[in-house]
């Protein structure tokens, strides 16, 4: 983007003023080229004032994705050091394996501002409407063989839920195993979708869906009883990019202790983060209907439930079912 240098300027000045001069200097362009630079992004939705001597200051970032809005609040080396933003897409996941196959770098993110064929797990669909929620894709390159790879859709949904609650304050999380929940209404997913080679992964694609600023009468009628947003459980507008900043520099601190320490932190924090433990639970599997109460995650990412017999099983994958809230 042509204007990135300055926006950053005034991103970083935080509402002072700043001379036609200064920015001249710094940017090293003409005051004309200068004058030229901030209608371009009034043009685009930003607002300046503009007061003689003094200079300008930004007074209005409009609710769009730049990638300077995210950039300014990252603090990763890998995660989001490559942004793509997109108006519509299919779906990030595909546009995010799409380039992951062609080689692109660990930590490339997809980001777009609707999608049409918006996915979920198992063929379901995801509703993804325009400017309201955050809808992106993260390509991960783990050296890790492939049975490890639920333990990173626990540790996308600790990041995720970590990063909600700071930014928000909202009482997110987690339920087993990639749904963020407030309330008791899902207000994320998670999806992870890997590839291999030779019994390893090639590259995984994080992809993550939270409706941020979507207002009751935006859900079509299927969801209205199951799902939540940030806006609807916080009563205020979210900026979706100091949250997307947030989520990849909590990923990153994550994907750091994970690849140093192994699973055993990320489970602490995830059943810290969780909603399914210590509640009654049923699941079915194709033979049989397994219900009771949540206990713990096991070693390699899957949930522990106690039968009223004492017996423990675990569970690997499914839908797992919060039957009474303890
Ligand atoms: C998920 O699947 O929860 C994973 C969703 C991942 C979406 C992201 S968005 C960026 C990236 N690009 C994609 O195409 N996908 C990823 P699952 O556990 O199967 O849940 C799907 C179910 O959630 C649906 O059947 C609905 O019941 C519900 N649902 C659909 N859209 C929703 C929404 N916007 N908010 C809350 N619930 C929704």
């Amino acid at each position: 983007m042509k204007n990135k240098l300055l926006l950053d300027l005034f991103i970083h000045s935080s509402q002072t003023f700043i001379s036609g001069e200064e920015i001249s200097k710094r940017l090293k362009i003409s005051r004309t080229a200068v004058w030229k630079q901030i209608n371009q992004l009034r043009d685009m939705g930003y607002e300046f004032e503009a007061v003689s001597r003094k200079g300008y200051r930004m007074t209005f970032i409009p609710d769009f994705y730049i990638e300077a809005d995210i950039d300014v609040n990252l603090n990763t080396k890998i995660l989001g050091r490559k942004i793509h933003i997109m108006d519509s897409t299919a779906s990030t996941q595909v546009d995010a394996m799409t380039q992951a196959e062609n080689g692109t770098e660990e930590g490339s993110l997809f980001i777009a501002e609707q999608q049409t064929s918006g996915r979920g797990r198992l063929g379901r669909k995801w509703f993804s409407p325009s400017g309201k929620g955050i809808w992106m894709s993260l390509v991960l390159r783990p050296e890790l063989p492939i049975r490890y790879m639920p333990q990173l859709t626990l540790l996308t949904g600790v990041a995720v839920c970590k990063a909600i609650r700071r930014v928000t304050g909202a009482e997110a999380a987690i339920k087993w195993p990639n749904d963020i929940l407030i309330h008791g209404k899902k207000v994320c997913g998670i999806l992870l979708e890997s590839a291999t080679e030779d019994n390893k992964v090639k590259y995984c694609i994080a992809g993550i869906g939270i409706d941020v600023n979507l207002s009751a009468e935006d859900y079509p009628e299927e969801l209205t009883e199951i799902a939540t947003s940030l806006k609807l459980e916080t009563g205020h507008t979210i900026n979706r990019a100091l949250l997307i900043a947030e989520i990849l520099n909590e990923m990153e601190l994550l994907y750091d202790r994970y690849t140093n320490e192994g699973f055993n932190p990320i489970q602490v924090e995830w059943e810290e983060h969780s909603v399914s433990i210590g509640q009654a639970v049923r699941t079915e599997t194709l033979t049989e209907t397994i219900q009771g109460v949540a206990k713990r995650l096991d070693p390699s990412g899957g949930l522990v439930i106690a039968a009223p017999s004492g017996e423990e099983r675990v569970v690997y994958s499914g839908e797992v079912e919060i039957i009474k809230q303890q």
